[in-house]
């Protein structure tokens, strides 16, 4: 549905688009004319203005490259990413003296010597270097078009079913369109300009970068970048890239003036963008990116537009489509996306909820796909050489949170990349084990990067925490517990053993109450009372050692391998400290009833309510005590939290099926504080996990099956009263589709992917009975 345009006129005058160019690009200085209506395609983010800031420009992504699309008039910038440009080249981390100190630090932990624990675990036990290096950026590619005084009926969205970015508007009688994708078939960029009359397209394309890099060009259509990445902390750059664009026109002119491609009076262009780095593994540089790119641009230059266009469309919604939700739709999602952000907490617009949801989806497919890097912190997009904490893995909950929508939203190839970052872990982390730990197996700490570095970083009130890897090995199980493939679970055991392994050797008794601990560790980044935050045996770590060790050996016991094995982790996992409940009534976060008097009880981090959110240790009804005691711990907390702070506690709160708590914490993600206007979820600054946490707390309003049973709608908020989903999927091979009205379930399907038996529960009402492979089940929940 198309608004008519209204004769109301706006203006707005941007600042000056970007100041990097040198290309002589006119500044943006245009008088917008006309209001462009909504797109056709309501699964869209769209404006009435180009983009000022980063923040407000569109990603589009297929797992390797990015682009950022700002859709400015007279000048276009698309900032570009690849996903092995980072700092540095392969290095060691690791520091030997660590492993010596390990036993004074233990001593001083269990004397309560908390401070000088920190001071000798500062001196002598960190990494070396004590940061890791930072993801950085290609570049940007600026297109410079003639100069435009006033402009009709502009607009820029992002249609997230087609994944692609567009621009239009109507100037001198001509209506302009620009579409760009990131094809996931074709691995490039494609750009297409167009006008509605012949030979109006006009502009000069050029090549920005703040890395060591020459830009030339080749006769007779193409702009090369090449360059070698940065040094970082000590450690020498030790890659080489490439970005190629190669600029094609209908009718009109090409030509090259200096490091430039022009084209002029042309009915239309298309611009093909190839970029790669020489990384092949985290200890192998030796990749030729020149060849690369020139095969990839040579191949995608013999398809015509049309061609690369539709099979980058049928890529992505091979994957998109697998899930849909309506949540019913009001005016209010008429409006542009960055007014509809503002209004959010206090407008009727469960539309909005919906696209928030699938644009998470989006971010996945978009930014992890088979054969690629993990979404780091941004994801894929990264405009900065010294992003906020490099943009790197942080394993004590952001990386994590970046994978939890993965299985239940249908997305469970995008783990993939996640998966093979793990097993490079096992490598390095193995080394690691081995020096700071003297332990078999491999350990992560709280960070890692390109090169896998395993070492605790930053300090230790961060990085002192050796619970990383163990965690990571949950999504190595939970992609078992989806999809039931058993070869997948065979390639994968080493690591979940090696984790193990590795807290076999490094677990250490306490003296109060001889329970098994870690230590040193933390719990993640929060102080204790004790002024620091190393300590021994926090719940998280408990929690997470329960988790690892059950699923090892109900692996081991799938595989038939590792009888003894088994029989020692069972018999370790029964001596680790118990979850317990403090005098407050809260969980307790640490072995001492600290919580209360810790010097930051609004703490964003919630570590020890793990138990309730990812795992399924505790549940509202398996363990309705220890439940109400995460309740009690999530109230002194507070709602308020960064963007992966709101994320996590609304997958909490629809784990305690509290519906309207739940709804609540969604309105703070989705509103302006926690959103920028390109749907980016804000720390602040700019973090993707708030992206991927919203989209699995919504997943986990409407559907959860941590418990044994699937349970259908278990946190239904009154704010969406009809509604329905398709494709969500369930531990236990099942893809489930659902409707309600009036809060109430009408239907349910499940489709059987695996022949497990099928649980159901609705409310009070339940149903169980086999469901052989590829047969379906309705409900309708009584
Ligand atoms: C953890 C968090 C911070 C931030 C950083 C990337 O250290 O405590 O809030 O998200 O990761």
């Amino acid at each position: 549905m198309r608004r008519t345009h209204r004769t109301l006129v706006i203006v707005i005058v941007l600042a000056a688009a970007s100041s990097i160019s040198g290309l002589g690009a006119p500044a943006d200085d245009v008088t917008f004319a006309g209001q462009a209506g909504p797109p056709e395609e309501p699964l869209s983010l769209w404006y009435r203005q180009p983009a000022g800031q980063w923040v407000e420009a569109l990603a589009i992504g297929n797992g390797r490259l990015g682009g950022m699309v700002f859709g400015g008039v007279g000048q276009e910038r698309i900032q570009l990413n690849e996903d092995t440009l980072w700092a540095g080249g392969p290095y060691e981390p690791n520091n030997p003296e660590a492993l010596v100190a390990l036993p004074e630090a233990r001593r001083l932990i269990f004397e309560g010597k908390y401070r000088e624990a920190d001071r000798l675990i500062g001196s002598k036990m960190m990494a070396k270097p004590l940061q890791q290096m930072p993801y950085q950026l290609v570049g940007d590619l600026i297109l410079s078009f003639p100069e435009e005084k006033s402009v009709k009926a502009y607009r820029r969205d992002l249609d997230l079913d087609t994944a692609i970015a567009r621009v239009t508007y109507a100037s001198g009688g001509a209506t302009f369109t620009r579409e760009v994708f990131a094809s996931p078939v074709d691995q490039v960029i494609a750009m297409r300009i167009s006008a509605d009359r012949p030979g109006r397209v006009s502009f000069t394309a050029g090549l920005w970068t703040p890395q060591k890099a020459a830009v030339s060009a080749e006769p007779p259509d193409t702009l090369v970048m090449r360059g070698v990445n940065a040094p970082a902390r000590g450690i020498a750059g030790a890659l080489r890239f490439e970005a190629r664009v190669r600029v094609r026109a209908e009718g009109g002119e090409i030509s090259i003036e200096g490091e430039t491609i022009s084209a002029r009076g042309a009915d239309s262009a298309t611009i093909l963008i190839a970029m790669a780095t020489s990384y092949k593994s985290f200890k192998d540089v030796g990749g030729d990116p020149g060849a690369v790119t020139t095969a990839q641009l040579a191949a995608a230059g013999r398809k015509p537009y049309e061609a690369l266009r539709k099979d980058h469309v049928a890529e992505h919604r091979r994957l998109f489509r697998r899930v849909a939700l309506d949540l019913g739709t009001t005016e209010a999602a008429r409006r542009p996306t960055d007014e509809r952000i503002r209004e959010f907490a206090n407008s009727q617009d469960p539309q909005l909820a919906a696209l928030y949801f699938q644009f998470g989806r989006y971010l996945l497919i978009s930014s992890s796909r088979p054969g690629c890097q993990p979404a780091n912190l941004q994801g894929l997009w990264n405009e900065s050489m010294s992003p906020p904490w490099d943009s790197k893995y942080t394993i004590n909950i952001n990386t994590e949170m970046n994978y939890w929508p993965a299985e239940p939203c249908n997305l469970a190839e995008c783990v993939e990349p996640l998966v093979g970052m793990v097993m490079d872990l096992t490598e390095t982390g193995a080394r690691t084990a081995k020096v700071h730990w003297g332990a078999r197996g491999w350990v992560t700490h709280h960070n890692t990067d390109l090169w896998r570095a395993a070492a605790p970083i930053d300090g230790p009130a961060w990085g002192f925490w050796p619970t990383g890897g163990a965690w990571l090995c949950q999504h190595l199980w939970e992609h078992y517990a989806f999809g039931g493939d058993r070869e997948f679970l065979a390639r994968v055991y080493p690591a979940m053993k090696g984790a193990a392994l590795f807290f076999l050797d490094t677990l250490v008794e306490e003296p109060a109450h001889r329970w098994l601990v870690t230590c040193p560790s933390l719990s993640p980044e929060n102080p204790h009372p004790g002024g620091v935050s190393v300590c021994a045996g926090p719940a998280m770590d408990m929690q997470i050692l329960r988790d690892l060790f059950s699923n090892t050996i109900r692996a081991a016991e799938i595989l038939g391998v590792d009888a003894a094995l088994r029989g020692e982790l069972a018999a370790t996992r029964a001596r680790l400290a118990p979850d317990r409940i403090g005098a407050a009534g809260q969980l307790q976060e640490w072995l001492e009833d600290w919580d209360m008097k810790a010097p930051d009880i609004h703490h964003r981090h919630v570590s020890h309510l793990y138990g309730l959110f990812p795992s399924a240790q505790i549940t509202v009804r398996g363990t309705p005590d220890l439940a109400a005691a995460v309740r009690k711990s999530l109230e002194i907390r507070g709602d308020n939290a960064t963007g992966w702070g709101i994320g996590w506690r609304l997958n909490l709160w629809a784990r305690l099926q509290d519906a309207e708590h739940a709804y609540k914490i969604l309105t703070m993600l989705i509103g302006t504080e926690r959103t920028y206007p390109n749907l980016f979820d804000a720390h602040p600054p700019f973090q993707i996990d708030g992206n991927f946490g919203g989209t699995s707390g919504i997943a986990e309003m409407l559907l959860q099956s941590h418990a044994g049973e699937i349970e259908i709608l278990p946190a239904l908020p009154k704010a969406w009263p009809k509604g329905s989903v398709t494709g969500l999927r369930a531990r236990g091979g099942f893809e489930v589709d659902l409707s309600w009205e009036e809060g109430r379930l009408t239907t349910c399907t499940v489709r059987s992917l695996s022949g497990n038996r099928c649980r159901l529960r609705h409310g009070s009402a339940s149903r169980e009975q086999d469901l052989p492979k590829g047969e379906v089940l309705r409900w309708d929940g009584r």
